[in-house]
């Protein structure tokens, strides 16, 4: 087959031709590419053609190495919130079962959980979630290519089948939102052989068993936190602290409440091998790095959740002159979500500092088919985004940590009110309170502006939804207090909050 060259490119001759034609006719197949069929490339495409624009967008799943594979709609549908939101939910129901007891329901037997039973509704729903995406792209006249894409030039894709059948497409202007996958710890034996990540967990069909989780970020107790609910024995191994990033406080309750509820957590801990026994189980060691020591334990399975990086090699995106963050492989884009290359833009997990959240991927991809279309001129707002971590009691946030803010404006200059609260719910059922907590971070002159909101507790995730948008449009201590509660509820103990720490005074929350 004749090939010609340009730069590093061997090009077979349909696509020279192809590249040759556009340059001369000035014309292209697409006034949109759109590289990635996730959270942020999907929005922005169907946005896109909303508005008229003729689009195509290209998703291919690389099976992981253990050979999960899944369907279009990226990382949140098939391996990310959306399933573990569900298993999380699982492990509440599990735990609603113990409450309803002391409710009077009366539940013979003891309860258990079939994994199996799970893992089939839950891919079951993930099936027709790539279903639907797939119709809607039909509906909305998207041209959907199960291809892996990788750019030619500024203008031009190639598109990959499984089998190695190349198609050309050109457009105007090219998104990239290709996401990221979850990393493995390359230099620990027997790590990649023997381990998994969240790219498999929720693909099991059969129980995990005793769990080791290792690393300490949302991803990783998110999924210790369900395992554990669900009743697997469940060791989590900190190299550092929980939750960076995260207030620490709040990450500490967090973590307490794992402990008290049956998580095992080895702190200071780095793995050193892993090897697979006759009997089939899975010995790992590690290395106290307190003491120096080393520990061994066996496992049925270890879930590696120590980051996720992207896959920019695979894109060709060096040859074309996009510039990279050299340590993260990411993508340095622009507020408007520009590359360093003209016509080429990046959105969602892919982009250097962007938060990795579904939501504003969305966002992210849906302005900037809007901007892309002349629509609009908006930018993507990035700050005040507020987030949950679903672990068993969960934890809500928006704006700044405490020690951000004591960092950015001075211990000082801010007062942070706070209250431990009990959930109704848990009175009858008997539940510890301990680590149910709010803690509102303020300027401390003038009408107290909100600097950050925090909150640990049952449905956390809804709570802190709503006080977001507050929170967004510059609500101050004082709106918050004069806001009237809904009674009894959780949400109403923000707007009861009257206790600074700086008064040393007690925060528990007493009566009604
Ligand atoms: P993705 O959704 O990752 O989509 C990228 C798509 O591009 C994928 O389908 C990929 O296969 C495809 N692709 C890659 N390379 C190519 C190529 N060369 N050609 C064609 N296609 C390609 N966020 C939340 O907001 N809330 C949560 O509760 C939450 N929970 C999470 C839990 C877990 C376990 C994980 C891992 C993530 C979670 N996230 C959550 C993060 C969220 O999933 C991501 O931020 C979001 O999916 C990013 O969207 P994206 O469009 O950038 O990329
Ligand atoms: P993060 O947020 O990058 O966190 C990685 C965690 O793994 C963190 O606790 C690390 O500890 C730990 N880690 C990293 N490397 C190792 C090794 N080699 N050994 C032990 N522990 C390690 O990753 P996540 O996967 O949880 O989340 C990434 C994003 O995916 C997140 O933002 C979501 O939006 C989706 P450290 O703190 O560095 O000591």
């Amino acid at each position: 087959m004749a090939a010609f060259c340009r730069g590093r490119h061997r090009w077979k001759r349909n696509t020279y031709f192809q590249i040759i034609t556009r340059n001369l006719t000035g014309k292209f197949d697409y006034d949109l590419v759109v590289i990635g069929g996730g959270s942020g490339g999907l929005a922005c495409s169907k946005e896109a053609a909303q508005l008229g624009q003729k689009v195509a967008v290209l998703d291919y799943v690389e099976p992981s190495v253990k050979g999960s594979k899944w369907g279009l709609g990226g990382t949140c549908v098939n391996v990310g919130c959306i399933p573990k939101k569900l298993m999380h939910q699982t492990a509440l129901l599990g735990s609603a079962v113990e409450d309803a007891k002391k409710y009077g329901w009366q539940i013979p037997g003891p309860v258990s959980h079939d994994w199996s039973t799970m893992a089939e509704a839950v891919q079951n729903y993930i099936r027709s979630l790539n279903w639907g995406h797939r119709v809607q792209l039909q509906d909305k006249k998207v041209k959907y290519l199960n291809l892996k894409g990788r750019l030619v030039d500024d203008h031009t894709v190639s598109g990959l089948t499984r089998a190695g059948k190349e198609t050309i497409l050109t457009a105007r202007n090219i998104v990239i939102a290709t996401g990221g996958r979850p990393k493995y710890p390359t230099h620990v034996p027997g790590a990649v052989e023997h381990g998994m990540t969240s790219d498999d967990i929720f693909w099991l069909n059969e129980s995990p068993g005793k769990t080791l989780v290792v690393g300490a970020s949302y991803v990783a107790l998110e999924c210790a936190g369900f395992l554990t609910g669900l009743g697997l024995d469940t060791t989590v191994l900190v190299r550092s602290i929980a939750l960076r990033g995260f207030d620490q406080q709040m990450a500490g309750l967090v973590t307490d409440h794992m402990r008290d509820h049956g998580t095992t957590f080895c702190w200071r801990s780095v793995p050193r091998r892993v090897e697979r026994l006759g009997s089939g189980e899975l010995q790992v060691t590690w290395t106290d790095t307190g003491t120096g020591q080393d520990q061994v334990d066996t496992f049925q399975s270890v879930l590696w959740a120590v980051g996720r990086a992207p896959e920019t090699r695979a894109l060709g995106l060096e040859g074309l002159g996009v510039r990279l963050n050299q340590d993260t492989g990411k993508i340095l884009v622009a507020a408007d979500e520009a590359t360093s290359v003209p016509g080429l833009y990046a959105v969602g997990d892919i982009c250097q500092g962007r938060p990795e959240l579904t939501p504003t991927a969305i966002r992210a991809g849906r302005l900037l088919a809007r901007r892309l279309a002349g629509q609009t001129a908006q930018l993507m707002n990035y700050d005040n985004v507020a987030t949950t971590v679903f672990t068993p009691l969960e934890y809500g946030c928006v704006g700044l940590s405490e020690e951000e803010a004591e960092s950015k404006h001075g211990k000082d200059s801010i007062e942070v009110y706070h209250a431990f609260y009990k959930p109704l719910e848990f009175t009858v059922a008997e539940k510890d309170a301990s680590q149910c907590y709010i803690k509102v971070v303020c300027e401390r002159g003038g009408d107290q502006k909100i600097l950050g909101m925090h909150i640990t507790g049952p449905n956390a995730g809804e709570v802190t939804q709503g006080f977001s948008m507050g929170f967004q449009w510059g609500a101050t201590y004082r709106q918050l207090v004069e806001t009237v509660g809904i009674h009894p509820t959780c949400a109403e103990e923000l707007t009861k909050l009257n206790i600074s720490k700086r008064s040393g005074l007690d925060a528990t929350v007493t009566g009604c």
